[in-house]
């Protein structure tokens, strides 16, 4: 199985993140993350390691606003060029605007990392973009692999991307590279996304709530109760010509393997009757049960079980790495749910 990796994410590590109640932590999503996933593969010679190819920005700017791609692109040079004596290691806004940004589009570089950014976990630096372009770009090699004939790849991607949204970054994600994988596929045969990362792929429901060539199902945590809150719900179905291309399985916290396998069950069957010809997988392992963000009790053994039900499907697969915050145990956990496509 191929896997694709570019070590540039090491340029992209916010020094820090504000949780809940104004706690400031050292960011969750830290480049070890894929040093430990990197570690697991290599000690097994059915995982071939590969540089991504690059293949330009038409295919994200498919998916994201350019005024959104060149805030990301500039906004931390701008920060350094701000007069002020603010501590400049990161970018991070203050402020959120109050109409849901209906709103002008702000002119100062504070006032768009307000518009543009949507929570503080999403802290901009020297390396993010760079970091997030390489990112889709593994992801985009991945969608390549499939087109042209593979059954199964691995992306290895990070930042992870089921958070940004068409025109924002937020939950440790600026590039949505799942959407940007998948919509490319879409334009190859009618595609599905099954997000299973233990937080609602938010952005990618945004991007693509309006289509019917691209259905969009996650299954994550209840927004009642957890990160991001604002969708995720399960009477969100999409919109327009989209309208029954989007589904969510909210889960109530605490939810252990059988009560999991139950409802992926019902994904898989909307899945199966969807009849796509690429599916693209959001894999975030923060639904195991010892992960410090997630509150879901998902075994190893379950997360091995879930790969085996969607690799059951018998569709060309690409698997994006999204969350997963336990580093002890992340590069096993990504071997046990790839074992399946071996
Ligand atoms: C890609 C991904 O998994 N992003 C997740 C972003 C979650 N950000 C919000 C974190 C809130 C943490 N709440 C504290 C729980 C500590 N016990
Ligand atoms: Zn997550």
């Amino acid at each position: 199985m191929k896997v694709f990796y570019n070590p540039t994410h090491h340029q992209h590590y916010p020094p820090f993140e504000v949780f809940d109640g104004g706690e400031k932590v050292v960011n969750f999503e830290k480049p070890e993350r894929m040093e430990r996933i990197l570690d697991a593969l290599q000690s097994d010679p059915r995982f071939e390691i590969c540089a991504p190819t690059d293949f330009g920005l038409a295919p994200i700017q498919a998916v994201h606003d350019s005024a959104y791609l060149d805030f990301l692109r500039t906004a931390y040079q701008e920060w350094l060029l701000e007069p002020t004596n603010y501590p400049k290691q990161v970018l991070l806004p203050a402020t959120s605007p109050p109409d849901g940004r209906k709103g002008r589009i702000p002119a100062t570089l504070l006032g768009r990392a307000g518009y543009y950014m949507t929570d503080l976990s999403c802290g901009i630096v020297e390396g993010t973009y760079q970091a997030a372009l390489a990112s889709a770009q593994c992801a985009l090699s991945g969608a390549n692999e499939l087109i042209t004939g593979a059954r199964q790849v691995f992306a290895l991607c990070r930042p992870p991307g089921h958070h940004a949204g068409r025109a924002n970054c937020a939950g440790y994600c600026y590039i949505n590279n799942a959407a940007v994988a998948a919509n490319w596929l879409s334009s190859h045969g009618k595609t599905a996304i099954l997000d299973i990362d233990y937080h609602v792929g938010n952005g990618t429901q945004d991007i693509f709530y309006e289509r019917a060539d691209v259905l969009t199902i996650s299954i994550h945590a209840d927004p009642d109760y957890d990160y991001p809150y604002f969708s995720g719900f399960a009477d969100e179905t999409g919109a327009g010509p989209g309208l029954g291309f989007h589904r969510n399985y909210p889960l109530p916290l605490g939810t252990t393997d059988a009560d999991y396998f139950a409802t992926l069950g019902q994904a898989l069957e909307r899945i199966r009757a969807f009849q796509p010809a690429y599916l693209v997988i959001s894999a975030g392992m923060d639904i195991y049960a010892e992960d410090p963000l997630g509150q879901i009790r998902i075994t190893r053994a379950g997360i091995a079980h879930i790969g085996r039900e969607i690799a059951a499907l018998q569709l060309p697969t690409l698997i994006v790495m999204e969350g997963g915050y336990n580093n002890a145990a992340l590069g096993l956990n990504v071997a046990a749910f790839l074992q399946a496509w071996l």
